[in-house]
């Protein structure tokens, strides 16, 4: 503490530090958190440790408050604010490895849904491993997803949904592109808190990805597989 009262966050370890960042963030404390975020890079941290260890896991113990009724909507927007600030610092970071160029990517959070903050993460993340990312936002629906594909002919299209209500939206995403011919023209993958890999089949998706970094792999993966198919024919 300093003699003002405030916590000097550079007088911390790495894992106090860690438990503060949780802490702020589920307090909305977003200067806070961007400071602690400045001072890991600082001692060293990998960028995605940072953002899996201090981020992410700090949205996790939000994510459980809101599920029992602690915390509510206004308290969890301004930890998912916080949140974003972290990634903000983190972004540029995440994406300047210099990857080779692997293919491009229409991402977008399916309509009636407003969660942003796995999508964006999982663009960085695509980014970073060399994928060129067209991110449509939030409340997507078919049409949007359509005219993107239609604009930016991606290899892959990306659709996130964060509620058992909405998840379902993606099925109509894909049926559509079944209904008008196209959908073999591209890799869907899907992901998202409540999907799961039995739901991306039984969409007709061709992966559910658990999180960014497998989004990345299984992304990679599909790449690879379209290669060898082009290379083939
Ligand atoms: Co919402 N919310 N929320 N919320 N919210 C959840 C999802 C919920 C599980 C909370 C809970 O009850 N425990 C619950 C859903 C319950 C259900 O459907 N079964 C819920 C609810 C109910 C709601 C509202 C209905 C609340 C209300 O109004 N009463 C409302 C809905 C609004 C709407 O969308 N229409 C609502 C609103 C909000 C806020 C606006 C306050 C805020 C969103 C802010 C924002 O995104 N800009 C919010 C938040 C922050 C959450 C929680 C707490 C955190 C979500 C998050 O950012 N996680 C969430 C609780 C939870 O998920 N446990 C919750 C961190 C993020 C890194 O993880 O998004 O899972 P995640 O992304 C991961 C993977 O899933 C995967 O990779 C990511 C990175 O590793 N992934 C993909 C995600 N998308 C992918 C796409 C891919 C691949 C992988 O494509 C290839």
């Amino acid at each position: 503490m300093s003699d003002d009262g405030e916590l000097d966050l550079n007088s911390l370890n790495d894992e106090e530090l860690v438990q503060q960042v949780h802490d702020d963030l589920y307090d909305g404390l977003k200067e806070e958190v961007e400071a602690a975020v400045h001072i890991l890079l600082g001692r060293g941290w990998a960028p995605y440790k940072v953002l899996t260890e201090a981020l992410v896991e700090g949205m996790r113990i939000v994510g459980v408050d809101f599920r029992d009724g602690i915390l509510f909507v206004p308290e969890v927007l301004l930890a998912a604010n916080s949140m974003k600030a972290g990634m903000f610092i983190l972004r540029p970071l995440l994406i300047a490895t210099g990857a080779p160029r692997q293919g491009k990517m229409v991402i977008g959070t399916v309509k009636g849904d407003i969660h942003d903050i796995g999508k964006n993460l999982v663009g960085m993340m695509m980014e970073g491993a060399g994928f060129e990312v067209i991110d449509l936002g939030i409340n997507n629906p078919v049409e949007k997803y359509l005219a993107a594909m239609e604009e930016h002919k991606p290899d892959i299209l990306g659709m996130s949904a964060l509620l058992t209500t909405t998840m379902p939206y993606m099925k109509v995403v894909i049926d559509t592109m079944k209904e008008k011919g196209m959908r073999e023209d591209y890799i869907v993958l899907v992901g998202g808190a409540p999907l799961n890999e039995e739901f991306a089949k039984a969409i007709g998706a061709d992966a559910y990805c658990r999180d960014a970094a497998v989004a990345v792999e299984t992304a990679k993966s599909y790449m690879a597989r379209k290669h060898n198919q082009l290379a083939a024919s």
